[in-house]
């Protein structure tokens, strides 16, 4: 079927996901003070093993990609810097505080990605940060998103691959608002304060994302889709498209190509909405493969950064880990191994064969490749990682 194995191999291995480093400890991060999670974010499940310091968490990202072929970066939030004794505010975050970070993903060879933390605080309490009505608690957020801006160019600048830094802002109402626009208003004007101080876009890369509702704010979401599709077109960052924030039929597979029309980058936050949850560990499910698809068939991959947004506290943290990183790259491997002959049967106008080819290219032998590239790349083969992620369960989760 014109399907050339070694190509997509190496391929595949030369993309890298950004692997979210709060799946590791259920979004607490290593701040003092305890602060509920808020943010219309909510993590499930108890499952024995939580890493509860930067040590821990490093541990847990070292087994985890040590099971996912290729080579990699983690994504931080503010919320994980190494703050010492003293208690320090996000508003007095510096690069200092993410050293610890930067020397072992540098060990590592990762690149590292960043985000600015607008939840779990006390000035996120009422539901709005960057567009509270009160102007001292919006110029806390911005300077906690600039700080942040700064932390992600200095992650960049020392690993030398530019680093995201992705603005999600939570603030919505619960219910119906009265003014939708004046909301709206200021979180444009906060976002171009936050934006405002220059950085090589070696080093640093914006982005932000749009979400639909969260947990207590149903009514309406003052980043909305249209507000950061416009805002990112306009300001020329990266739109950060989050697979679990839209409604449960549509699909950000076809918004790849749209958007990239109009937008020099995306980063994509792969994740699996379930009824209410947007954040289900990633499964190899028909939107996952039509996600990858899309990235592969734009040949976008030098535009499109890959991120994984999940959490789960229900089952094992490696695990999820590992479950969701492998299937992203299985569908990608998949969208990489597609027929060349599906793409020729629609340029000459033959729309049952295309449909026909597609349906046959469904039970192409992709396993066999994957396993091919696993064993080259030294992770274990098909469901043996299962046995090293117990190992370290037993020696190590277990005794937390
Ligand atoms: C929330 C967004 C956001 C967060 C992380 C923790 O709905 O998806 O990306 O999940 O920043
Ligand atoms: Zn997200």
């Amino acid at each position: 079927m014109g399907v050339d194995a070694e190509e997509a191999m190496q391929r595949l291995g030369a993309l890298r996901l950004s692997l979210h480093c709060w799946q590791g400890d259920d979004v607490t991060g290593f701040e003092r003070g305890t602060a509920e999670l808020g943010g219309g974010l909510a993590v499930t499940g108890n499952h024995p093993g939580r890493a509860r310091t930067p040590s821990e968490l490093r541990d847990d990202l070292d087994q985890a990609l040590a099971l996912i072929p290729g080579r990699h970066r983690v994504n931080l939030h503010a919320m994980y810097g190494e703050f010492g004794r003293r208690p320090v505010d996000r508003d007095q975050i510096e690069p200092s505080h993410f050293e610890g970070w930067i020397d072992w993903a540098r060990t590592r060879g990762l690149g590292l990605d960043f985000n600015p933390t607008c939840f779990a605080h006390p000035l996120a309490d009422d539901g709005f940060t960057l567009s509270h009505p009160d102007p001292a608690v919006r110029a806390f957020w911005i300077e906690h998103c600039r700080r942040s801006r700064r932390v992600a160019a200095a992650m960049g600048a020392a690993l030398g691959t530019p680093c995201v830094n992705n603005v999600w802002i939570p603030d919505g109402f619960k219910d119906t608002p009265a003014d939708r626009l004046a909301p709206r208003e200021r979180l444009k004007e906060s976002l171009d304060a936050v934006f405002e101080e220059r950085h090589p876009a070696e080093h640093l890369r914006d982005a932000i994302e749009p979400k639909l509702f969260g947990i207590g704010a149903e009514s309406c979401t003052v980043a909305s889709h249209e507000f950061c599709l416009g805002y990112a077109i306009t300001r020329l960052t990266l739109l950060c498209l989050d697979a679990g924030h839209f409604h449960p039929t549509e699909s950000i597979a076809d918004k790849i190509s749209s958007t990239l029309l109009w937008l020099p980058e995306l980063l994509l936050h792969v994740s699996r909405g379930v009824r209410w949850d947007s954040d289900h560990v990633v499964t190899l499910n028909d939107e996952l493969l039509a996600i990858a698809r899309e990235v592969i068939a734009t040949r976008a991959t030098g535009r499109v950064h890959l991120g994984l947004d999940y959490f789960d506290a229900s089952i094992n943290r490696i695990g999820a880990w590992v479950i969701g990183a492998r299937n992203l790259q299985k569908a990608l491997l998949v969208a990489l191994l597609e027929p060349p002959a599906i793409r020729h049967a629609e340029i000459a106008g033959d729309r049952t064969a295309r449909l026909a080819l597609q349906e046959e290219s469904r039970s192409l032998p992709w396993g066999e490749v994957w396993d091919e590239f696993c064993r080259r790349h030294d992770v274990p083969v098909g469901s043996a990682w299962i046995e090293s992620m117990r190992q370290y369960e037993r020696r190590i989760l277990s005794s937390r």
